[in-house]
């Protein structure tokens, strides 16, 4: 692959959901030795350090959503930082809950739009995390990205979306918990999900090429949204929510290579990596495994067999 110029983002965001740790997910990143790895395969390595939300009214603890003023001042935060970042790279949004989100795909929508071409997305996730503030039970904002950047209403104080993310530019892979309204919701859109068990009987290859495959016919830019909890909890035990049921090491790889190949990537998000939950640092190991792959590592260079 050729070589990019890689800018690590680190977006200590821990206000999307209740379980504190999401903030130390940047540094923990950095200790497994993200950018090293990248410096290995070839690629220029710009870490702008830790990220502050901008200025936000202080949240008071009343009402039905966790801390959504400080969410609101990431979300502003995040947005510009994005479109500055991929007018000179590939940026990789080191999390921070999912709620980070927010920001990094509305700013790669709006820079995509400012280049005049669309934005697809690729969200890896056990979750579809397409509530809107009105709709989720919990009132934890990190399941609402996907109804944020689809232009969903409800997001009252946010920023407003200049350049909704059309459904059908939307992948989600490694579904296993939908909440009732989002199903609902989810079902009247044109979004693509890939639940588990289609994995498991399909394999994961398949919608991945169909997918990529749609985004190169169309001249898109690819934005890729990975969750901790798109793994299983077994081989990456560092997430708040723990979903039994998840991706496999191999399968991981395999989408993170079929990224690779597809030449389409444009920005990443690593999300979700609570490393106070983790052991001995595994699964920022493995989420730093991960994006080497689709960075280009490879066993071989070439492939070490034919299919006809
Ligand atoms: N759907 C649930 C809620 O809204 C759980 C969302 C969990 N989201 C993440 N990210 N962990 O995918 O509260
Ligand atoms: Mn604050
Ligand atoms: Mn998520
Ligand atoms: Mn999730």
């Amino acid at each position: 692959m050729t070589n990019r110029t890689c800018i690590l983002v680190g977006a200590p965001v821990d206000s999307g959901q209740r379980r504190p740790g999401c903030l130390m997910g940047p540094d923990a990143y950095r200790t497994a030795g993200l950018a090293r790895v990248l410096a290995d395969l070839g690629h220029k390595v710009d870490d702008l350090g830790n990220l502050t939300p901008a200025s936000h009214n202080p949240d008071t603890g009343e009402g039905r959503l966790h801390r959504p003023n400080e969410t609101i001042g990431w979300t502003h935060r995040l947005i510009r930082t994005a479109e500055q970042a991929l007018g000179r790279g590939l940026p990789i949004f080191l999390g921070g809950d999912h709620s980070l989100s927010l920001g990094s795909v509305a700013g790669a929508a709006n820079h995509a739009a400012s280049r005049g071409r669309p934005l697809f997305v690729l969200w890896l996730d056990a979750h579809s995390d397409f509530h809107t503030p009105e709709t989720t039970a919990s009132g934890n904002l990190h399941g609402t990205p996907l109804g944020y950047v689809t232009g969903r209403g409800g997001f009252g104080g946010f920023p407003a979306i200049t350049n909704p993310v059309p459904q059908r530019n939307i992948c989600i892979v490694g579904l296993r918990s939908v909440d009732r309204p989002e199903r609902a919701a989810l079902q009247d859109t044109e979004i693509r999900y890939h639940d588990m068990r289609e994995i498991d009987e399909f394999g994961i290859a398949r919608p991945m090429a169909a997918f990529l495959e749609q985004v190169t016919a169309q001249n898109g830019m690819l934005h890729v949204s990975l969750d901790v909890d798109f793994l299983d909890p077994a081989i990456a035990p560092a997430v708040g929510t723990t979903v039994p049921g998840g991706a496999t090491i191999r399968e991981a790889h395999l989408v993170m290579e079929m990224i690779c190949d597809s030449g389409l990537l444009s920005s990443l998000d690593l999300v979700e990596l609570n490393p106070f939950l983790d052991e001995r640092g595994r699964t920022a190991q493995l989420m730093v495994e991960l994006t080497a792959s689709a960075l280009g590592r490879r066993v071989f260079d070439r492939p070490t067999r034919a299919y006809a």
